[in-house]
């Protein structure tokens, strides 16, 4: 059963499904980090860095490893297409293609064609260490297929290679184009119409604050405010902040926090926004599918709200994430939106293969689960599915909105040391977007990786 669950993605592939069911992480079957999300035509795309487990010779031991990207779009936010590798570290002529170096990219569509920016390693040094360049590959349509250009971004005298990683194309509503970038700090120059060469020579962005390492900017404008966004070292991991402006060259003042450091411990953060369907998200990533090393990396989304006056209101990170889940797919009901205090943990299903996922395990009666936002839409259910596991047996109930909500349906749990797909009747139908709180009604330990119904 492992070692089917370990190739069943690559079935996927195989066979061309390869549609992503999602809460937080979005992507789960393959590490992601840096995520750059553009709404095109839509739909939301997220250019992500693709993080892979090293092995002997692929590139730095116990250090970041990229070998390509892969582009995802969703037009729900929940389930998310992998169009697969758009650029490869082993397809781009400069890039030295056994650096396994391909970080944090961007996308950005201009006169009827998608700019796809990337950093890598050239074979060349820069400061004592190999050099970081700024490649673009052009495609005409978002998913690609993308065209890599020979050469990385000049600097503004034309004759060297830019050195930066982070790209981030911004274009004003004058039609102006931008590109930032890090090194350290925090850069930008203007881009000529080509969205290939430098039209201004690059500035530091000045105003952010002096100490600590800043990386990943992410502009964006809205009603007349310019945001730069970025990941900052202000104690000893990366936190979201954020500096505002009236011009996308500054100045700048430091404005606040957008999300604090990961509770996982993640050394590194970085993020985007979007504006989709009148709601504002953020996408950033965290280590949720590898605790103990933080350079395999999951993106996450959650829903962004500003202030009347412009400020951004900090962000936790959640489980639930955004999107309606829909009733007859399966809810993993341990991406909760709330969690009793007691008696319920979430733990790895398979900790030897993490994608396998997360269950949720009750020890107590009374201990419990919300997960938000389940779509029946017109459907009149009249069966749950639960997938459990339980080696003394046990019991659980479903209410409908909160602890003390109508009861949809109690269940038996059956002893048994396997999963078992457990189903029973549903007493009402249930029309519309409900949420769900499952109940343990009895001491006895109870696991359950998902629900669904029929
Ligand atoms: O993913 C590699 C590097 O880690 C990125 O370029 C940085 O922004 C940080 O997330």
């Amino acid at each position: 059963m492992k070692k089917l669950m370990h190739y069943l993605p690559a079935v996927a592939l195989l066979m061309g499904i390869n549609h992503l069911m999602a809460q937080n992480p979005i992507i789960r079957n393959q590490f992601t980090a840096d995520p750059s999300a553009r709404v095109f035509n839509g739909r939301v795309y997220v250019y992500p860095s693709h993080d892979i487990r090293a092995k002997e010779g692929m590139g730095r031991p116990g250090w970041f490893c990229m070998a390509d990207y892969h582009v995802f779009s969703s037009d729900n936010l929940t389930e998310w297409t992998d169009h697969g590798v758009i650029v490869s570290q082993h397809k781009v002529p400069w890039v030295d293609s056994t650096s396994y170096s391909m970080w944090a990219p961007d996308c950005i569509f201009r006169n009827g064609k998608y700019y796809f920016y990337f950093p890598a390693n050239s074979t060349k040094v820069f400061n004592g260490r190999k050099m970081f360049g700024i490649g673009v590959a052009i495609a005409d349509k978002p998913e690609g297929p993308y065209v890599p250009q020979p050469e990385p971004i000049k600097d503004f005298t034309g004759t060297k290679d830019l050195p930066g990683i982070d790209p981030n194309v911004f274009i004003d509503k004058n039609g102006q184009a931008y590109l930032y970038w890090s090194l350290g700090n925090i850069y930008v120059a203007k881009l000529k119409d080509n969205m290939l060469e430098l039209a201004s020579e690059p500035q530091v962005i000045k105003e952010l604050p002096a100490k600590g390492l800043k990386e990943g900017p992410w502009m964006f404008e809205r009603n007349g405010i310019y945001y730069m966004t970025y990941p900052h070292v202000e104690n000893t991991i990366e936190r979201l902040e954020y500096a505002i402006g009236d011009n996308p060259l500054g100045p700048f003042k430091f404005t606040g926090v957008i999300m604090d450091e990961s509770p996982m411990n993640c050394w590194t953060n970085h993020h985007s926004f979007i504006e989709y369907n009148n709601q504002w998200y953020l996408f950033y990533h965290q280590n949720a599918y590898s605790p103990k090393f933080d350079k395999n990396r999951a993106i996450c989304i959650d829903s962004l709200f500003f202030n009347a006056d412009g400020t951004i209101r900090k962000v936790i990170p959640t489980h639930r994430g955004v999107g309606q889940n829909k009733a007859l797919q399966q809810v993993e009901i341990d991406r909760y939106s709330f969690i009793s205090e007691q008696g319920t943990t979430v733990e790895f299903i398979d900790t030897s293969y993490r994608f396998n996922g997360w269950k949720t395990v009750f020890n107590k009666k009374d201990a419990w689960i919300q997960y938000d936002a389940v779509d029946f839409g017109n459907k009149k259910v009249k069966t749950i599915l639960v997938n459990t596991r339980s080696e003394t047996g046990g019991s659980v109930q479903i209410r409908l909105g909160s602890t003390s909500g109508p009861i949809l349906t109690e269940i038996a749990i059956p002893k048994t040391n396997q999963w078992k797909t457990v189903t029973a009747k549903v007493k009402k139908p249930l029309p519309g977007v409900q949420n769900l709180v499952v109940i343990s009604t009895s001491d006895l330990p109870v696991e359950i990786d998902w629900l669904s119904f029929r």
